[in-house]
């Protein structure tokens, strides 16, 4: 891999896009890359993932406009079938994603931090959907995932004038879950960098996530996933199911035994995950 790091810590798995040079845009072989990482993640092992760019500056600037310029209608359908894919692939992973934003996250970075299940970003983000300033409508979902985030109202304006927001905005209308600041200590001297600080806020959210039930955790997900594309009617019956398919689980008999045995800790007796 020449643009992708991963590491396992633990239960929780952190995938970087490495193109740092190029503030991590987007090409076909990113994608490729980032499409063959999530092929190879453990799944019996790893119970949440973190996305994040390389360096201080910047999550993820957009596809790659230089090999954009020059795609045929063809060769442009093929690159964004790719990315869509390859987005699609995160939205819907089985464990939970979060995109730890550090920097900008704009076009396609945009779109693929909204394609992770939470966002948490340092305080220095950009986030933005530039691309009619490209002459282009957003390609990689944003149209959709960003009227569904926020409300359509915010995503037009945002999608319509091309506008750049910060970090402290996108907390506001609750594109981001969270803002993390670098540590400062009483001589005004930066002892955490943002960078890391928000490294450490989004390994302690996926290690509180990778500590409960393995398959109520997916099951949330996929309830949440799919219940928003449906009916309320419809929703409630995807609910039941998932909620049906948690008993009769290790995880099941464990949480509810430890509630009954009262055990003080309340933690969830670690069980592996059972594939279905
Ligand atoms: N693509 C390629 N290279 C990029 C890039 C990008 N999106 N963004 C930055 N870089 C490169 C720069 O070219 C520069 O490379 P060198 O010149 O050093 O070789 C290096 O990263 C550093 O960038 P700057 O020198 O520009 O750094 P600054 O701090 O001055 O500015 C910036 C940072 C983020 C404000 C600026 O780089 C910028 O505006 N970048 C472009 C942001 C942008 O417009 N992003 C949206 C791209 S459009 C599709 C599906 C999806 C899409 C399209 C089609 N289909 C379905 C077909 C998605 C479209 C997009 O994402």
């Amino acid at each position: 891999m020449d643009f992708i790091l991963y590491e396992v810590n633990g239960a929780v798995g952190t995938i970087t896009i490495n193109r740092e040079k190029a503030l991590n845009a987007l090409n076909s072989q990113v994608l490729d890359e980032l499409n063959a990482t999530l092929d190879a993640v453990d799944l019996n092992t790893v119970r949440c993932l973190i996305l994040t760019g390389a360096g201080e500056k910047s999550f993820v600037a957009g596809a790659d406009i230089g090999e954009m310029s020059t795609l045929t209608k063809a060769e442009g359908e093929a690159f964004g079938k790719k990315g869509n894919d390859v987005f699609r692939k995160l939205e819907t992973f089985p464990i939970p994603v979060i995109a730890a934003v550090n920097g900008f996250a704009l076009g396609g970075g945009c779109e693929i931090s909204m394609s992770c299940d939470i966002r948490i970003c340092s305080d220095n983000a950009v986030f933005g959907q530039p691309e009619v300033g490209l002459g282009i409508t957003p390609g990689f979902g944003g149209t959709q995932r960003l009227a569904r985030l926020v409300s359509p109202g915010m995503a037009k304006q945002l999608i319509y004038t091309a506008r750049n927001i910060k970090a402290a905005e996108a907390y506001r209308i609750g594109l981001v879950n969270q803002v993390v600041s670098a540590e400062v200590n009483e001589a005004g001297e930066v002892v955490t960098s943002a960078k890391d600080a928000l490294m450490a806020a989004a390994n302690k959210m996926a290690a509180g996530i990778a500590q409960q039930a393995p398959i109520a955790v997916r099951n949330c997900k996929k309830a949440i996933n799919e219940g928003l594309q449906v009916d309320m009617d419809k929703a409630i019956v995807i609910e039941e199911k998932l909620f049906g398919d948690c008993f009769e689980t290790e995880d099941q008999k464990a949480g509810m035994g430890n509630f009954l045995e009262k055990d003080k800790e309340k933690k969830l007796k670690v069980v592996p995950f059972q594939n279905k």
